[in-house]
């Protein structure tokens, strides 16, 4: 298949799929959002395929969030119908995958690029990775499932705190929490991913898709899910949202 923001590799049952838009940061706009749906769909039927591994191109970025100048003048009722498409085209969707996905979190994961790496099943990030969810920073808050999935994975304290300050955590710190299974050296990103998805190889696929499927039954979709979607399309009305995608495009600090 052939894309314009994304590479697509299968060697050995292996499928590495590259976010490539390195100039911003590899930052999800549209198109990359319907090409990443698209490769999904792909692989998800593609009997040859067992794993995925999802990585960044470059050594900087793995995602530095959703695309902020292409969302900064939608308004409420297209920030809602977006959140709600992005939930079903790609975040859901990975996350409901018949095949488990790695994330190689080779750099920033920020925003839409964490809930990007959250949706996937396991995450492994190199040394030099920083994730965080700096949307309250924009006076926004996640909207393709981070407030449900990282309470999930690290716990509501730290979750809530990591929402509130919009800081940015290193690697060592996001493998204490519980955020990533694994930190490695950014050289051996790759090695290590291949490494996990070989380990998983061995296992019977359909157990794997089964155990997707069960796991998911209790912690996917709900009301937490639907809230999120509600009340990031009202932030797209206010004030603050106004100054917050302002100021990240004058280059500044917001005035909240
Ligand atoms: N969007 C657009 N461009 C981005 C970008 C982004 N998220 N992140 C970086 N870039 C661009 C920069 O503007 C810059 O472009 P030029 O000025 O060269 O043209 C280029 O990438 C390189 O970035 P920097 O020059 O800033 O590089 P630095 O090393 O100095 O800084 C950084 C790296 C990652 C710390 C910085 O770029 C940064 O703070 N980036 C923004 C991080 C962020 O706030 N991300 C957004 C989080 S909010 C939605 C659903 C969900 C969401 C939104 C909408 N809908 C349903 C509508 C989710 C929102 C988010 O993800």
């Amino acid at each position: 298949m052939k894309f314009s923001h994304l590479n697509l590799f299968i060697q050995d049952r292996i499928a590495t799929l590259k976010l490539n838009r390195p100039k911003a940061l590899n930052a999800l706009n549209k198109e990359m959002i319907m090409e990443l749906h698209q490769a999904i769909e792909f692989l998800d039927e593609n009997n040859e395929v067992r794993v995925v591994i999802l990585t960044g191109e470059g050594e900087k970025s793995f995602v530095a969030g959703a695309d902020i100048t292409e969302f900064k003048d939608f308004n409420k009722e297209e920030g809602r119908a977006l959140s709600a498409t992005g939930h079903t085209s790609l975040f859901n969707r990975i996350s409901n995958a018949t095949k488990p996905y790695i994330a190689a979190i080779n750099g920033f994961a920020l925003g839409g690029g964490l809930e990007l790496a959250m949706a996937c099943h396991v995450r492994i990030a190199s040394t030099n990775a920083k994730m965080g969810l700096p949307e309250s920073s924009l006076g926004v808050i996640p909207g393709y499932g981070g407030t449900q999935r990282l309470v999930q994975l690290i716990g509501k304290g730290k979750a809530l705190e990591m929402m509130f300050s919009a800081k940015m955590i290193d690697s060592d710190t996001a493998e204490k929490y519980g955020l990533i299974n694994k930190v490695c050296d950014p050289e051996a990103l790759m090695v290590e991913s291949l490494k996990m998805a070989n380990s998983f190889i061995k296992n019977s696929g359909d157990a794997q898709a089964a155990i997707i499927r069960v796991v998911n039954s209790t912690l996917e979709g709900g009301r937490g899910f639907d809230s999120e979607i509600k009340e990031f399309g009202e932030r797209f009305g206010s004030a603050e949202f106004a100054e917050g995608t302002k100021a990240f495009i004058e280059k500044r600090k917001p005035n909240f």
